[in-house]
């Protein structure tokens, strides 16, 4: 697939989905490691979100779609149908002229649009930013337990099965495809020390013992929006929306929120875990879900945190190894550098553990 996208093509694509307005601006966002995206700007007052869907990952693109749009208007009404205490807003799909949720162009590529919410990225990561983004995911999973029809599409089968996620490394690091083996022992050493641990919770998924349930699948702190008062409006990226356990959301929240630099930062010594952050989201989330969770996921969720982190290290160790053939990469460390900050994240969720343990089985009592 070529990544370059000129203004014109870009036009000519945005013109399939009649926006209000003339358009003023289209520039590509450069967030995701997966789609590409970019923001249209028009001169009607509205914002909208152009994406290219990357279909080599997301093969079944009507699948992807469908729950989408499913997901976010269900979001969507019952916001509308609840405008009392706080809302919950999700993107609204707009559908191509032929009323199709995506564009299909001459090159095999996919394209969706989608209105773009206002909204204000906190400046400053602190306790009252991670209790509303809690909050927030436990809310999504609150509307989203009274989701109507049939089951989700499941659009990226096993998506946080580490089993398949640990055969893929094995299979990485035996073929050895990109020479680059040598140089992260130390990685698949810690990651292969911990294997039994980490996967308790699959054995209990497969033994049917872990609740299925809608989740987001993807609660990266950026994918919560706030407005300008800290207040968490929105939830976006709904791409990886399927049925699963809320304990793949919450830990996968805790990852990025309490990691006090970015997941692909390589100076290590800038990695550490806030348990500040920590017990806030967490609080926010129980006073969301408390009554829909079941006691075994309340047992597991700080156990989720260690979880999630060492699945994004396996991930993006495999992919290193396998030469960056599925997360976008800046250079050619990238993802070795995103897997050490993930294991070094770990050690500092590890240090904290008990702790953690203490503060969920205090708020889920309260
Ligand atoms: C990918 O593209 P983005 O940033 O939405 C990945 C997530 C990872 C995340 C790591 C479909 O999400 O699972 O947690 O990168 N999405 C997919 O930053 O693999
Ligand atoms: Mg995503």
């Amino acid at each position: 697939m070529n990544n370059d996208h000129s203004n014109t093509d870009l036009l000519i694509i945005v013109g399939h989905f009649h926006l209000p307005g003339k358009i003023l601006n289209i520039r590509e966002t450069g967030e995701g490691h997966i789609n590409d995206t970019f923001l249209v700007e028009t001169d009607a007052g509205q914002s909208f979100i152009l994406q290219r869907i990357n279909h080599r990952i997301f093969c079944n693109v009507h699948g992807l779609m469908d729950n989408i749009d499913r997901v976010c208007s269900h979001i969507n009404l019952f916001a509308k149908l609840h405008p009392e205490g706080q809302q919950l807003i999700a993107p609204q799909i707009v559908a191509e002229s032929s009323g199709a949720l995506f564009h299909s162009d001459e090159n095999g590529n996919f394209w969706r649009c989608m209105t773009y919410i206002h909204h204000q990225p906190p400046k400053e990561i602190d306790v009252n930013i991670a209790l509303e983004g809690g909050k927030a995911i436990g809310r999504f999973q609150k509307i989203l337990s009274t989701l109507p029809g049939e089951r989700l599409h499941e659009t990226i089968p096993n998506f946080h099965n580490l089993n398949l996620r640990l055969e893929a490394l094995h299979e990485a690091i035996q073929k050895d495809v990109a020479g680059r083996l040598g140089e992260v022992l130390h990685l698949t050493d810690a990651i292969q020390k911990r294997e039994e641990e980490m996967l308790q919770l699959h054995r209990l998924e497969s033994e049917g013992k872990i609740p299925v349930r809608v989740v987001h699948n993807d609660t990266k702190l950026n994918n919560v929006l706030f407005d300008n008062q800290g207040k968490a409006i929105a939830l976006i990226d709904m791409d990886t929306v399927m049925n699963g356990s809320v304990l793949y959301d919450f830990g996968d929240a805790i990852r990025t929120l309490c990691n006090t630099t970015y997941e692909d930062e390589s100076r290590l010594a800038l990695v550490r875990f806030r348990f500040d952050l920590f017990e806030a989201f967490a609080a926010g989330y129980l006073l969301e879900t408390k009554e829909i969770l079941e006691p075994i996921e309340i047992e597991y969720l700080a156990f989720s945190c260690k979880l999630l982190t060492y699945i994004m290290a396996v991930r993006f160790l495999t992919d290193y190894l396998n030469g960056d053939v599925y997360f976008k990469t800046r250079s050619p460390m990238h993802n070795m550098h995103r897997a050490s900050n993930q294991l070094r994240l770990l050690e500092g969720i590890e240090h904290d553990y008990p702790a953690m343990q203490q503060a969920i089985g205090r708020l889920a009592n309260r």
